[in-house]
């Protein structure tokens, strides 16, 4: 049944309320995102992920879904949605949606009927547990939200609590119920029979919870982790979905998943098991954290050491390729570091050669392709660098609107507030919002994301004047243009979809530079990841051989071989 497609594939990550607004209230919209399909096909890319656009009140942009089955009401209507689908497939273009199923709204009819009372038929949807402590007053389990606080409310109503793993307003599923599972399956196959290729399963890792829901150890950053990651039943409900809906059809199923990592991926991504076909791995991207949270310095050797690892994969495991999506800050800044010595472009477009070339299935997040960036808040206190036009001093709390985000300078202006100036340093690195200010579409009013005089639902970073889509796509040397070529280059190229991987001067702390190599022919791949010139010798590997440079971050393309590499410059050769 399965094609497996993805293995050439270039996704595009769409997140609608900040992609492109159609109606001026705005708010991104499914007529917005239709408008810009010519340029999703000019861009080259061959598969959407949309983030989810269900019904939803919002409470984590559509992430807490109150109809599975509906359009939310500020993106548009079925109708829309299925033109847009049909717009898609015209243009060759598959769509993945993305499945939210380890918990609901609290407005979700099914979580509405199960706080009614302890008999309800729904109450078994969820998770509802008497409290502990005299009284009942303390909540059942040691377990923490991942969006700060404990993971349990209590409710009058019944006298009991419920969980919830992200914010109050997200219950968690019970999936032991099997009516939940049937549930779940059959919105997979509404879904797939209008047309939809595919899911990208959110927190799909945390869907099994461990029976008896026992205290966690006491570890930071998420109490009760190991209780509810990857336990018990995961295998098996996994295996079931996939038996009722996922493999009935030519899908491509990503699992967003904590827990898995470059050590551990074969046992839940082997296309031999049938059950997820790849998986959006964190390893990489809380290399520049401790604790996952707090960030420092991204260290070249360890990221590389990360990639490696999941190159390493058997063949029948496909590693995902990415830097960004919703939730993470924008790459230029953590990966290259917030000065680029005035070579902002070159590094933008050196990641995405380090990225891309590797084995796997790559995906780009909205505005990346233009080199969008992370908002110029003042904690960053990266102005000084910056262009004059940046210097517009943003205050957090004025522009974060991230549920994640808010409930943590809530939470600590309330229980710690000495500590509030380190905290907003953090989420200046950090904050998912980074991610979601409006794309930049023109150098018009509201960077042509909403019409003049509308208010775009988040701040949209002053730096669109100059960094813009319109602008880019005239410049033949622009990022957006780069992207371009290097999509097409990838697509349908053999060395670089499944050409062996082998890496030279692991311990460089400057350069990154591998092989894709199938027999006699291979491509040598060449980055300098610093923003000053850096020393390059030739690999025993490839000396002596005909070099031809088919990608090249600058206008002057230099020969393969010992010299200088120039900041941050990436090539790929033919050798
Ligand atoms: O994300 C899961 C999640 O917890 C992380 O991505 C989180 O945002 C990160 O660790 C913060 O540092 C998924 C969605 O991608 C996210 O947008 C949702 O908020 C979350 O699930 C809940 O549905
Ligand atoms: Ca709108």
């Amino acid at each position: 049944m399965k094609s497996r497609w993805y293995k050439d594939s270039f996704f595009y990550q769409i997140y609608p309320r900040s992609f492109c607004d159609s109606n001026g209230d705005g708010i991104g919209d499914l007529q917005g995102i239709i408008s810009k399909l010519d340029y999703l096909k000019e861009l080259g890319i061959t598969a959407v992920w949309l983030s989810p656009c269900y019904k939803s009140p919002n409470d984590d942009n559509g992430y807490d879904i109150s109809d599975y089955r509906d359009i939310m009401d500020e993106f548009g209507t079925m109708e829309d949605f299925e033109q847009l689908i049909k717009g898609l497939h015209d243009r060759g273009i598959k769509l993945i949606m993305d499945l939210v199923v380890n918990h609901t709204s609290d407005e979700h009819k099914w979580f509405k009927e199960s706080r009614k009372s302890k008999d309800n038929p729904y109450r078994d949807y969820y998770y509802w547990r008497k409290g502990k402590g005299k009284n009942g007053k303390k909540p059942p389990n040691n377990w923490m939200s991942n969006f700060l606080g404990p993971a349990w409310k209590y409710e009058e109503q019944t006298d009991e609590w419920y969980m919830h793993l992200f914010s109050y307003k997200q219950p968690d599923l019970n999936w032991n119920n099997p009516a939940v599972r049937q549930e779940v399956a059959d919105i997979c196959n509404f879904w797939f029979e209008k047309g939809v290729d595919g899911f990208r399963c959110d927190v799909i890792t945390y869907i099994s919870k461990k029976d008896g829901l026992p205290d966690g150890k006491i570890k930071l950053p998420l109490i009760g982790f190991e209780q509810y990651c990857l336990t018990d039943n995961y295998h098996k409900f996994i295996k079931e979905l996939a038996d009722r809906a996922w493999n009935r059809f030519d899908t491509t199923i990503v699992g967003e998943a904590m827990g898995i990592t470059s050590q551990n991926a074969a046992e839940y991504i082997d296309e031999k098991a049938g059950e997820l076909d790849c998986v959006f791995s964190f390893e990489h991207t809380n290399c520049d954290r401790y604790l996952q949270i707090i960030p420092h310095n991204v260290n070249l050797r360890k990221l590389k050491k990360i990639f490696a690892r999941w190159q390493a994969l058997p063949k029948t495991c496909t590693p995902t390729l990415f830097f960004e999506n919703h939730d993470q800050p924008r790459c230029i800044p953590r990966f290259v570091g917030y000065d680029c010595k005035g070579y902002f472009d070159e590094a933008a477009k050196m990641l995405a050669v380090a990225l891309y070339m590797q084995r796997g299935v790559p995906f780009v997040y909205q505005g990346q392709e233009i080199g969008m960036t992370n908002l110029p808040v003042k904690e960053a206190g990266y102005l000084k660098n910056c262009d004059d036009r940046e210097r517009a001093f943003m205050k957090a709390e004025d522009v974060y609107e991230d549920v994640l985000s808010v409930n943590v300078l809530k939470s600590f202006k309330k229980y710690a507030p000495f500590t509030l100036p380190i905290v907003r340093k953090a989420l200046s690195k950090v904050a998912r919002d980074h991610a979601r200010t409006p794309m930049q579409w023109s150098g018009d009013a509201n960077a042509g994301f909403c019409v003049e005089g509308a208010k775009p639902w988040m701040t949209v970073n002053p730096d669109y004047v100059y960094k813009n889509v319109n602008l880019q796509s005239r410049d033949p040397g622009s990022i957006l243009n780069f992207y371009k070529r290097l999509i097409k280059y990838r697509l349908g190229n053999e060395l670089v979809i499944d050409g062996e991987f082998n890496e030279f001067y692991k311990d460089s702390k400057k350069l990154y530079v591998y092989e894709r190599r199938k027999g006699k022919d291979a491509l040598a791949v060449v980055c300098n990841f610093t923003g000053k010139e850096a020393d390059f010798r030739l690999p025993e590997e490839w000396k002596g051989r005909n070099a031809h440079a088919e990608i090249c971050n600058y206008d002057e393309v230099l020969p393969l071989g010992n010299r200088k590499l120039r900041p941050f410059e990436a090539v790929v050769y033919k050798i």
